[in-house]
């Protein structure tokens, strides 16, 4: 078991939990009506309520007890150092160097990379200025009005979420297309909306060695010199943003069509680089720049308040209590603003390939459940999904609200009605319902006394289901770039205290190789494979399965679409 979760720390915190077993949060607040002045924080445009957790000042000294034991404000200090804190890479971990605008430097292994930051800036903005003024041109002369991100992972969630939350900012008459999946369907499903002479491809992907994004990259090629295209014509249509300068030659990308970014920003922390290229030319550069301008709001808050002032820290130590001593298995992102819809999906990755991890730096298992499932999705929808489970099920899930005071296209009554739904979500996972409280209402109700009895039951609600409430004025570019850093730094502060390197994915490789291995032993449409013998009875079931329908498919279905 790792050191911390054998600390004296970690055991005052199980403590604490068996103390507040049997107390409800309701009654913390009848108690105590000044918890949520003191259970809030306000930093970079956000507000934070972490007051509806079921936490005491005694639950929150022991938490941070428990943050100084892990020595969080030592390993911010290191990340911000450029120490190779990402270990098992021996990387270090600047994204937030992408985003300083103050005269600060940044070193990694002596190196100032602040000068190499600025310098690929001032090469994004001029290549959107470009665009946009209409210098920069379609082989026949028409505007570059369409752009299509072709990357996977940290190179598609993050700018694809961003675009969307930014759509009331975009440029009139620019579209924006995202293709990430290897399914070739979704490449044919865009590139059925295209007009090749007005389209500017964006090949996205840090090593430029990724399967999926050069699948749909050389498809997209093809596709651009069937339509008109020209092999001339290649160097106007498609950049690459990459680290790998060889790979993008390699792949017929001209480097001075390509844009950097460096080893030190890992792919999920990778918008704020040029892998934001298609932010800024759907929403013009002025707003990738206040987007960045916000997170550094939020980075300078982090480096600066003390911890118990520290939002991301606190939304990290409620998460860890909430998660590892009252056992909440999963954690809930629900956005209350229908442009956050990609939030949940892009915080997924973030946090799941970030935490999702059972061993410790020092190589030992951690011994503690470490980041939990992330899901949500936007309220209202959500609401009438899985709430159901939220509030009445067998497991303690845990959430974050997020909803800005006023709409980015304000249409009454709209907003305000969203607003109540979630407020009165909130209230109703603290508060819950008593089954006399139920019985009251349905005898107000007039009902009778047997179904009364029947009912109850099932309209009790237990309450104390932990909610965090994130709020904003206004969903703007630079509230959207703090609520990003905000999560980004959580993330940070969890994996510092589970003891775990956030900024690894080794869990995604061996997928990968079986899947290299598999593909030879799959049918084309039409051709005869000897059955599959190399894996076990369900892996070469399925592949025999998938090759007779193959084979026989020939006639049936062509190579097409239909
Ligand atoms: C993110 C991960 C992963 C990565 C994709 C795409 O942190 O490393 O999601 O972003 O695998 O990788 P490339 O950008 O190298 O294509």
């Amino acid at each position: 078991m790792s050191e911390i979760a054998s600390s004296q720390e970690w055991k005052a915190l199980e403590e604490s939990a068996a103390e507040l077993e049997g107390v409800s949060v309701r009654s913390l607040f009848d108690e105590d009506p000044a918890r949520f002045g003191r259970y809030s924080i306000e930093a970079a445009g956000l507000f934070l309520d972490f007051s509806k957790n079921k936490i005491t000042d005694d639950v929150l000294a022991r938490l941070l007890a428990l943050s100084k034991k892990a020595d969080v404000e030592g390993a911010r200090k290191r990340m911000f150092a450029g120490e190779p804190v990402n270990v098992t890479e021996a990387r270090a971990v600047l994204h937030p160097a992408l985003r300083d605008f103050a005269a600060r430097t940044y070193h990694v292994g002596g190196e100032d990379v602040s000068r190499l930051v600025r310098a690929e800036r001032d090469a994004l903005a001029a290549f959107c200025a470009s665009v946009h003024s209409g210098e920069c041109r379609g082989y026949s002369g028409k505007p570059l009005d369409t752009i299509v991100n072709i990357g996977i992972g940290g190179s598609d969630l993050g700018p694809q979420m961003v675009v969307e939350a930014l759509r009331p900012y975009w440029i009139d008459g620019r579209h924006a297309y995202f293709v990430s999946n290897i399914d070739g369907q979704h490449l044919a499903d865009t590139l059925e909306k295209l007009d090749p002479e007005r389209t500017l491809f964006i090949i996205a992907s840090k090593t430029f060695t990724t399967d999926e994004t050069l699948t749909n990259a050389m498809s997209a090629k093809s596709w651009f010199l069937a339509n008109g295209g020209s092999e001339a014509a290649i160097a106007k249509h498609f950049v690459a943003l990459s680290t790998n300068e060889r790979a993008v030659t390699a792949f017929g990308i001209d480097p001075r069509n390509m844009f950097r970014f460096w080893d030190w920003v890992g792919g999920r922390y990778s918008l704020w680089s040029s892998i934001g290229l298609s932010i800024a030319l759907q929403t013009g550069f002025d707003h990738f720049e206040r987007l960045l301008r916000g997170a550094h709001a939020m980075d300078e808050h982090f480096r600066a308040a003390p911890l118990r002032e520290n939002m991301p820290v606190m939304l990290a130590l409620t998460g860890v209590w909430n998660r590892n001593f009252l056992g909440a298995a999963a954690h809930a992102i629900l956005p209350y603003d229908q442009h956050l819809h990609r939030l949940p999906a892009y915080l997924q990755q973030a946090d799941m390939e970030s935490n999702g991890k059972r061993t410790g730096v020092d190589g030992a298992p951690v011994g503690a459940a470490t980041g939990p499932v992330i899901f949500g999705e936007p309220g209202t929808n959500g609401q009438h999904a899985f709430y159901q489970l939220l509030h009445q099920g067998t497991d303690l899930i845990s959430a974050d609200f997020i909803a800005p005071a006023v709409s980015q296209s304000e249409m009454a009554p709209h907003h305000e009605k969203l607003l109540a739904n979630f407020l009165a979500q909130t209230e109703a996972l603290m508060r819950g319902r008593t089954e006399k409280e139920a019985s009251d209402e349905l005898a107000r109700e007039g009902r009778p006394e047997a179904e009364i009895s029947r009912l109850a039951p099932h309209k009790v609600f237990p309450g104390d289901r932990p909610s965090n409430s994130i709020l904003m004025e206004k969903l703007t570019p630079e509230t959207l770039g703090a609520l990003i850093a905000l999560y980004e730094h959580k993330i940070f502060c969890q994996g510092v205290i589970w003891g775990i390197n956030s900024f690894d994915q080794w869990g995604v490789e061996l997928g990968k190789a079986l899947a290299k291995s598999i593909l030879p032993e799959l049918a084309s449409l039409g051709e005869e494979k000897p059955p599959a013998t190399a894996h076990d009875a369900s892996t070469n079931g399925l592949i025999n399965r998938i090759n007779a329908a193959r084979s026989g498919a020939a006639g049936k279905h062509s190579a097409g679409r239909k």
